[in-house]
């Protein structure tokens, strides 16, 4: 009888980069297993990648930025390209948002919604690319003055987990709009996707080696990009220490670089705001893809007057969440792994020795795998401005209150934490909703809504250690290009 061979899942379901236009693994041959978080298992592996590879897939894009069509492309020509990638994406949206709900345990509508938003970035920046043009700058008698906006050459892109499909799409679309090429790094969390965007990138005549997708390790593929000497421009999504050893790295090489840092976004209730309306919106905020987004809004600030009220109706929304497997498709998923879950475990437990009110919480399905990374919704009282939780971004379900009295001190609170993302305000006094929208630094304000991210065609970034440059709309399209200045002597 014959040896009976079954490959794991990792050996079944082997993923590999896209470099140069071709599938690769790692040169080392190593592979990072895959991991569901709505069950802890392994479905897959992605290539661990290390400096060699790295190295290979900057080459490529050097290449096909020095001497390729695509920075030579008209600009509708390279506008073209993205804008079949969006239709390509929206015709294999099922596929993607399976895959990417099940890599990051989010629930499958948000999968859906990633999906929807990453064509609408393709279909946006396809349209943008032959819209952005330089001025004509009255100088000297004699003289005419010119400007251009010119590609940085290859950019470095570094993917967070929390929205693959999406923040890849803000990247890939702005870089390759400006006629750039790209070198992306995914999460190791979270790859699977962004290799399949890349292989579609291809199919929609993205030419070889324009966009370039390495998988690995942050400490070993990322630190290799962000500090290659190749590399003309470092774009990073994600924690604001590894935005710290990410800018380190780009300044030994004095590049420039884009940095979003994620936030402690407040959202100010007035007494005379529609709690009706903003109830629904301030519990979506917090909970949408299980608190584990930039622009959550983690910090809910009530006029004294309405505190009580407030409170009990978020309470009682709270108390009926229910987090479970990403296709049972409820309230939240899973956290993306078991760090990530001791670390907001760990804000909540500290809060609670801290004697911090739980006003709510919600639950975990009963029909959830053991092994799954779930964590329950909390909802704190009147939470210490001083404290971690108010501080730091704790990036799960966990939502806090604080009471204010007057707007003079909602605009303190709102300003109390080191970061500056997103903010809301709601009340329907004209004058107030101006005054308050310049007051809070963030880089964006919703009045009487919260857009948690906001629309593709609005700028987005934050103040302070949020990060700085903008990513989304016509802006980002300034962050990927550099103004070149040429000046005629006609005399
Ligand atoms: O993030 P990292 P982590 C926050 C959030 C979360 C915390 C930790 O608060 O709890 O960060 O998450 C790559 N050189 N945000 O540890 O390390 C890594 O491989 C180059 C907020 O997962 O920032 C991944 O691709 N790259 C946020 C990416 O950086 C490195 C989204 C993000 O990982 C690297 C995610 C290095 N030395 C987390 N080390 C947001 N702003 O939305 C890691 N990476």
């Amino acid at each position: 009888m014959g040896s009976h061979i079954t490959k794991t899942a990792a050996e079944a379901h082997a993923f590999m980069q896209v470099i140069d236009g071709g599938s690769a693994d790692a040169l080392s041959g190593r592979r990072i297993d895959v991991v569901c978080p709505s069950d802890g298992k392994v479905f897959a592996s992605i290539p661990a990648s290390g400096e060699a590879d790295v190295d290979k897939a900057v080459q490529a894009a050097r290449r096909a930025f020095d001497e390729g069509p695509w920075g030579r492309m008209p600009a509708v020509e390279r506008g073209r390209c993205l804008t079949r990638l969006g239709q390509l994406v929206a015709e294999n949206a099922e596929e993607l948002a399976a895959l990417e709900s099940r890599d990051t345990g989010k629930p499958l509508r948000q999968g859906k919604a990633d999906v929807t938003a990453a064509a609408r970035y393709y279909e946006f920046y396809g349209a943008a690319a032959d819209k952005i043009h330089g001025d004509t700058i009255p100088f000297l008698e004699g003289y005419t003055a010119l400007t251009l906006r010119e590609p940085h050459g290859v950019v470095a892109g570094i993917v967070p987990w929390n929205y693959p499909l999406q923040i890849l799409a803000r990247v890939v679309g702005a870089a390759l709009a400006m006629g750039n090429t790209l070198v992306a790094k995914p999460a190791e969390d979270a790859s699977l996707t962004a290799i399949r965007i890349a292989e579609l990138a291809l199919e929609a005549g993205i030419p070889v080696g324009v966009f370039n997708v390495v998988t690995g390790y942050g400490h070993e593929a990322g630190a290799a990009l962000s500090a290659h000497s190749q590399i003309d421009y470092v774009t990073f999504t994600g924690s604001p220490a590894t935005g710290t050893a990410i800018q380190q790295a780009a300044a030994l090489n004095n590049r420039g670089v884009t940095m979003e840092l994620g936030g402690k976004s407040p959202q100010i209730v007035f007494a005379d705001a529609d709690v009706e309306a903003a109830l629904p919106v301030l519990v979506n905020a917090i909970i949408q893809n299980g608190g584990q987004t930039c622009s959550a809004g983690s910090r809910i600030l009530i006029e004294k007057s309405i505190y009580q009220e407030v409170a009990a109706a978020l309470a009682e929304r709270f108390s009926a969440l229910v987090a479970g497997p990403h296709d049972a498709d409820l309230d939240i998923g899973a956290l993306i792994n078991p760090a990530q879950k001791a670390r907001v475990e760990g804000f909540v437990r500290a809060a609670e020795e801290a004697g911090t009110q739980v006003l709510a919480r919600g639950r975990i399905h009963e029909g959830a795998p053991q092994e799954g990374f779930y964590f329950p919704p909390v909802l704190f009282g009147a939470v210490d401005p001083a404290s971690a939780l108010a501080q730091e971004e704790v990036f799960g379900p966990v939502l806090s209150l604080f009471p204010f009295e007057d707007e003079a001190d909602a605009v303190r609170l709102a300003n109390s934490t080191e970061f500056g993302l997103v903010a809301g305000v709601w009340t329907h006094d004209g004058a107030r909703q101006h005054r308050v929208a310049k007051r809070v630094r963030a880089g964006q304000v919703y009045v009487n809504g919260y857009g948690a991210g906001g629309g593709i065609e609005l700028p987005f970034g934050g103040f302070k250690k949020s990060g700085h440059g903008r990513e989304k709309g016509f802006e980002a399209l300034y962050d990927m290009s550099a103004t070149k200045t040429i000046v005629f002597n006609h005399g």
